[in-house]
Parts: C-alpha cells; sequence; structure tokens
C-alpha cells in the first residue's frame, strides 16, 4: 500500500471550538439523520479514529463489540490517545470527546485524516448523542479513564492509574441516545459489510467483530488485501487473469487498483472506494480508472495489430465486459470534494487524473509483459464489440419490421400483446408451455395483461455466452417484448411493462425455469429487478370443491384449515398450470384482486452476483460446496421474495 502522509499535527493545534448541545439541538446537521443510518455512523466515527491509526502504521488490530443492550465497544492496539494536558488546560482526551472539531480533523495545518468519516464528524459528535460514553486509554504505562452521561456531561475526573502491561491502545464504550435515535438497534449484517470492506482494504489489518446478543462473530483479516477481495467477489468464476495489483501516488493522491478478467461473464462490476468508504455512484476517480483502461488497452491493440488501422477504437464498455475491479484512492482532507444528494459521488478533479495516470502506466507495463494474457483480453473486448454491434444491427432491424406491421410487434405469433398501450399498468406474464399459455390467453384482462407462452427450456445465462443467448430464440422474444433493450444499454425505463411475471407450474420444472428466467433477468436487465418489476406467480396447489362452492388452497395448512369447513368436498390437487381452466386461472393467479405474487428483490447484489455464479455457473466443485453446506434452500436469502399483491395492495 502507498505510504500516505503522516499527520503532524500534536495536542496543541487541537482548536477547542464550541459545546456539545448544539450537536443534540441539531443531530441531522453533524450525521445526516437520526434513523438506524445515523445510528451506525456513530459506530464508524469511532472506529473511523481507528483506522487512522492503523493507516498511520500504529495499529494493526480492531476490535468491535455489540454488548447485550445495543451498546458498542471499539477496541484499537494504537498508540492511545494523547493523555497529557492540552495547552488549553485540560486533558487531551477530554479534548477529543468534549469539544466539537477536536482531532485534528480540521486542522488546517496540513494535518489531515485520510479515512472516511463522514461530515468531518468527531468523537465529540459521538459523545454528544451518546446516553452514556466511556475512554479508556492505555498509555505510557498508564490507565486512563474518564466516563461522561447525558450527551456528554463529565462524571467526576479522569482516574489516572499506573499499569504493569506495556499494552497501548484506545477503548471506547457508548450507548447511543434512545432520546435521539428513532432506533437503538445495530444491525450486525450492515457492521459486516463495512469491516470487511476496510479489512480488504487495508492489507493485514484484522477487525473482530462481536455480538453478544446473538452469540455471533466474524473476523475479517486479508494479508493480500484487495487482491483477496478480488477472488471472493469471483468466487465460482473461471479466470482468465489472475488478479493483478497497481499501486502509485499522484498530487498527494494514493491510487489502489486490482482487477481480474473472468470468462462467461457479461457483466463488469466496479466497485471504487475514497478514503475506505465506498463511493457507490462513482466520480472522478471512476472515470480516470476507465479512461486509463479504455486508452491502454486501445494503445496495445493497435500496436500489437490486434485492431487494424481502419477499425474503430474498443470502447470502454467492450474493454470492461467479464471485469471485476476495485479502485481504491486515498484523498488528503483539503482536496476532497463530493456531490449528489447522497454525496456518494466522488467530485475532486485531481483525482481524475490522478488515478489515470497511475493506472494508464501500470496497465501499459502489464499489457506488454503478460504479452499471451493481453492479447486474450483484447480478443475478449473485440468479441464483447461484436455481439454488441451484432444485437444493435438486430435491434435496427426489429425496429424496421415493427415499422412495417400494423399491430405491434407480434413476434411470430408469441406474444399475445394487451390491447392498451400504458407502460405504468400493463402485465407480462411468462408461461410455460402452450397448453397453459392457452389458458391464460382466453383467461386473461386483455386489456392490460400480456401473454408471453415459453417454448423448451429457457437457456442458462451463467453458462452461456451472450453472443448465443442473444441467438436464441426465447431470449429474444423475452428481450422485445419488454423492449427496453439488454445489457449496459437496458433502460427500465423503457420496459412495455410495469410488473414482468413468471407464471410456471409449482412443480421442479416450474422451480427451474423461474431460476433460469431470473439469472437471465439478473444477468442481462439487473435493474428490472433492482426496481422491483419482477414478480413471480403462485398458483393455488388444491382445489376444493362442494356443489357450487369452490376454494382454493395454496398449501397443506391451508387445505387442512379450509377442509375443516366445508363438508363433502372434493379435492383437486393441480399439478400443473395446464390443468386449471381459463376462469379457475384468471380467478386464483391473473386477477389482481385475487392472486398472490412474490416480488423478486435482491438485498445484496454483490452476494447475490457471486451467489448465481455459484449456483448457476461452469464450475461444479464450489456449487457442491455450497448445497452442502446450505441444506435449506428453499429460503435463498439473496432474492427474497416478499408477498404482495395478495388484494391487489402492494
Ligand atoms: C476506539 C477509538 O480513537 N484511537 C486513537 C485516536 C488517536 C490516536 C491514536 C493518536 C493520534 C495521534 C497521536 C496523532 C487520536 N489522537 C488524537 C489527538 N480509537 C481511537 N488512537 N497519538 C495518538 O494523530 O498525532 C485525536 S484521535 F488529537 F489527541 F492527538
Amino acid at each position: 500500500m502507498a505510504e500516505v502522509k503522516k499527520p503532524t499535527y500534536s495536542e496543541d493545534s487541537i482548536q477547542v471550538l464550541q459545546g456539545l448541545e448544539a450537536v443534540r439541538k441539531r443531530p441531522g446537521m453533524y450525521i445526516g439523520s437520526t434513523d438506524s443510518k445515523g445510528l451506525h455512523h456513530l459506530i464508524w466515527e469511532i472506529v473511523d479514529n481507528s483506522i487512522d491509526e492503523v493507516l498511520a502504521g500504529e495499529a494493526n488490530q480492531i476490535r468491535v463489540i455489540i454488548h447485550k443492550g445495543n451498546t458498542v465497544e471499539v477496541m484499537d492496539n494504537g498508540r492511545g490517545i494523547p493523555i497529557g494536558m492540552h495547552k488549553t488546560g485540560v486533558p487531551t482526551p477530554q479534548v477529543v470527546y468534549c469539544s466539537l472539531h477536536a482531532g485534528g480533523k480540521f486542522d488546517e495545518n496540513g494535518a489531515y485524516k485520510v479515512s472516511g468519516g463522514l461530515h468531518g464528524v468527531g468523537s465529540s459528535v459521538v459523545n454528544a448523542l451518546s446516553e452514556w460514553l466511556e475512554v479508556e486509554i492505555n498509555r505510557d504505562k498508564k490507565v486512563y479513564i474518564q466516563k461522561y452521561s447525558d450527551g456528554g456531561k463529565k462524571i467526576g475526573k479522569p482516574s489516572i492509574n499506573p499499569s504493569n502491561s506495556k499494552k497501548t491502545g484506545t477503548t471506547v464504550r457508548f450507548k447511543p441516545d434512545p432520546s435521539i435515535f428513532s432506533t437503538t438497534i445495530i444491525d450486525y449484517k450492515q457492521c459486516v459489510t463495512r469491516f470487511k470492506e476496510a479489512a480488504f482494504l487495508i492489507k493485514g489489518l484484522r477487525i473482530d467483530l462481536i455480538d453478544e446478543r446473538t452469540g455471533q462473530s466474524d473476523s475479517f483479516c486479508y494479508q493480500e488485501g484487495i487482491a483477496e477481495y478480488i477472488r471472493s467477489l469471483n468466487e465460482g468464476k473461471v479466470g482468465i487473469n489472475e488478479p493483478v495489483i497497481f499501486e502509485g501516488s499522484n498530487q498527494g493522491i494514493s491510487v489502489e487498483v486490482a482487477f481480474q478478467y473472468t470468462k462467461e461473464t457479461y457483466n463488469e462490476t466496479l466497485y471504487s472506494f475514497v478514503n475506505n468508504i465506498r463511493t457507490h455512484d462513482g466520480g472522478t476517480h471512476e472515470t480516470g480508472f476507465k479512461v486509463a483502461f479504455t486508452k491502454a488497452f486501445n494503445e496495445y491493440a493497435r500496436k500489437k495489430n490486434l485492431i487494424k488501422d481502419k477499425d474503430p477504437n474498443l470502447e470502454g464498455v467492450d474493454i470492461r465486459e467479464g471485469m471485476t475491479a476495485i479502485l481504491s484512492v486515498r484523498i488528503p482532507e483539503g482536496l476532497l470534494q463530493f456531490e449528489g444528494q447522497t454525496k456518494n459521488k466522488l467530485g475532486s478533479p485531481e483525482a481524475k487524473s490522478a488515478v489515470e495516470a497511475v493506472v494508464t502506466e501500470k496497465l501499459g507495463f502489464y499489457l506488454n509483459e503478460k504479452g499471451e494474457i493481453a492479447t486474450n483480453l483484447i480478443n475478449n473486448a473485440i468479441r464483447a464489440f461484436k455481439v454488441r454491434d451484432a444485437m444493435r444491427q438486430a435491434r435496427d432491424e426489429a425496429r424496421t419490421v415493427k415499422a412495417k406491421v400494423t399491430k405491434p410487434a407480434n413476434l411470430n405469433g408469441k406474444l399475445c400483446p394487451p390491447q392498451a398501450r400504458n407502460n405504468e399498468l400493463n402485465e407480462l406474464f411468462i408461461v410455460e408451455g402452450d397448453s397453459a399459455g392457452g389458458s391464460a390467453k382466453t383467461g386473461r384482462d386483455r386489456r392490460f395483461q400480456a401473454i408471453l407462452p415459453l417454448r423448451g427450456k429457457v437457456l442458462n445465462a451463467e453458462r452461456t455466452r451472450a453472443e448465443e443467448m442473444l441467438k436464441n430464440e426465447e431470449i429474444v422474444s423475452l428481450i422485445h417484448a419488454i423492449g427496453a433493450g439488454y445489457g449496459t444499454s437496458f433502460n427500465p425505463a423503457h420496459s412495455n411493462y410495469k410488473k414482468i411475471i413468471i407464471m410456471t407450474d409449482a412443480d421442479d420444472d416450474g422451480c427451474h425455469i423461474q431460476i433460469l428466467l431470473l439469472t437471465f433477468f439478473f444477468r442481462f436487465m439487473p435493474s428490472l429487478i433492482k426496481r422491483g418489476m419482477v414478480y413471480i406467480a403462485l398458483p393455488p396447489l388444491y382445489k376444493i370443491a362442494n356443489k357450487n362452492q369452490i376454494e382454493y388452497a395454496w398449501d397443506d395448512e391451508e387445505l387442512k384449515v379450509k377442509t375443516m369447513r366445508i363438508k363433502n368436498y372434493t379435492i383437486q390437487r393441480f399439478k400443473g398450470l395446464g390443468e386449471m381452466n381459463p376462469d379457475q386461472l384468471w380467478e386464483t393467479t391473473m386477477n389482481p384482486e385475487t392472486r398472490i405474487l412474490v416480488r423478486v428483490n435482491i438485498e445484496d447484489f454483490s452476494e447475490a452476483d457471486e451467489r448465481v455464479s455459484v449456483l448457476m455457473g461452469d464450475e461444479v466443485g464450489p456449487r457442491r460446496e455450497w448445497i452442502d453446506n446450505n441444506v435449506v434452500f428453499e429460503n435463498d436469502d439473496n432474492f427474497t421474495l416478499e408477498e404482495v399483491d395478495v388484494d391487489g395492495e402492494e
């Protein structure tokens, strides 16, 4: 990892600014919000202080404990906050924990913090927003303890006792104030994500996370840093190259990049970080990264005659197809500039040129050195370009064909479109087989429901090259029916339908088709799922009939309850959708007033990505291992299924 200039400020340089009352009056100004997000910011803020100590080269371990009453303890093995008197006549830790803006973050004399610290919030803000807080410092063979309560009010004087131990470090325990926060329940999963990321980004840092409420614990430590991050993201995929790391610095900005290309992947995964905080919306550093890749690949391809003089340059999206990359930059406070509503986008112009300079140089060397791999990567990009070009042509053709037919694209008699064009209301049912397709076509509300019957199995998008996928009739029909493109050009706003509903038999084959379709959507139209536009229809399993009265049951439990109420009934178990007549199918599965739909939702995109490649990909080993370790797979928590639409409400 590139060296970052060590802060040079001392106890003297801390400016005592103002009291903590202001923070309690307007917490939102300091931590963004007082909901769960704001609550977790308190933890991040304290941990960031420990991380700064790690980045200064003075600590390598951080331990976070969530205690039973949702109190938090953060400990590091750094130097410990200085315990001597500050020039203002109070002990330094008190300055750090009681005065706003203390701690060097706002020091203008060259000192800067490089870890996240949203809004430059300091330890004092955490103190201000805590019911109580306790600081314990081990330093100079002494133990210093000071407690505060009710938003930072000192409880007595600090106790300073000699200790025999050479141990040094800082421990902070606190209880977020329930009169400030709308919730004080700490989410373990959010802590895992944050600390795992930090451990990946800082080689050799060990973070232990312990949840005493549940007994859960995790430990994160990665000696190979972001190269290991790449490996974990690409688990189950076949690599074209080994993960590579580039490091360098430019204009005081340190840049670290790792990347690996994998086969059979259509996607590009780029995770970027600024001062160890994920920048979900990218920004100037990502731009610099992309420009450098495009430049270096094209330069190399031309030099080696892999693309001819008359050919156009390879485009960025093609060059990045199949790439997984991590970009981590560390920027001095003075150059930090964020944009956008959520401040998740880096705006600093220096970051673009710094990343571009470092990556262009190192990538150029890498490609020249690894001739064979470089050729493979270039060919990968050329293939991606050809696929995209072919699809572009196909789309153009489709557009002209569409223009000639009078009714909107009939898709060779497959798609049965709704009467009205209304993409805010219309629904597309993807139905397994012709017989169910027939019932659905008759039973539907033709004003807003469309039916697309699928013949035969859908291709597995995870094991089929995009080029092949896009030749497949079923897939092409699906892409055209939805009408919003695919891959990087997919735009959910152009979808002809508000809901895309997968309607299959309630058996193994039906499940398989569901999974294949979800894999296709996940890889080719991920934002369709992200926007909550993909649904699974739940047909009933049983029909209970008694003279004129007909009821349906969706599982055995319901069957039991309903048959207890009815006398002299007959039970019919539906083996497939085709067994229902059009009216029955409408009533049970398609009518928005009575049907049950399950909305497909992705909680953690990268986890889902990894899961899809393990479960649907080429390699048998990781899949077998996953199945061995996760026996219950009806309850896969990556595709969370939330019930909606039970009575027409969402
Ligand atoms: C659990 C939270 O705050 N660790 C921590 C904080 C500091 C230091 C070490 C530290 C910094 C420096 C010198 C320096 C801080 N010190 C200050 C200040 N963990 C946690 N560990 N010696 C120790 O930056 O020069 C603010 S934070 F201002 F007092 F120096």
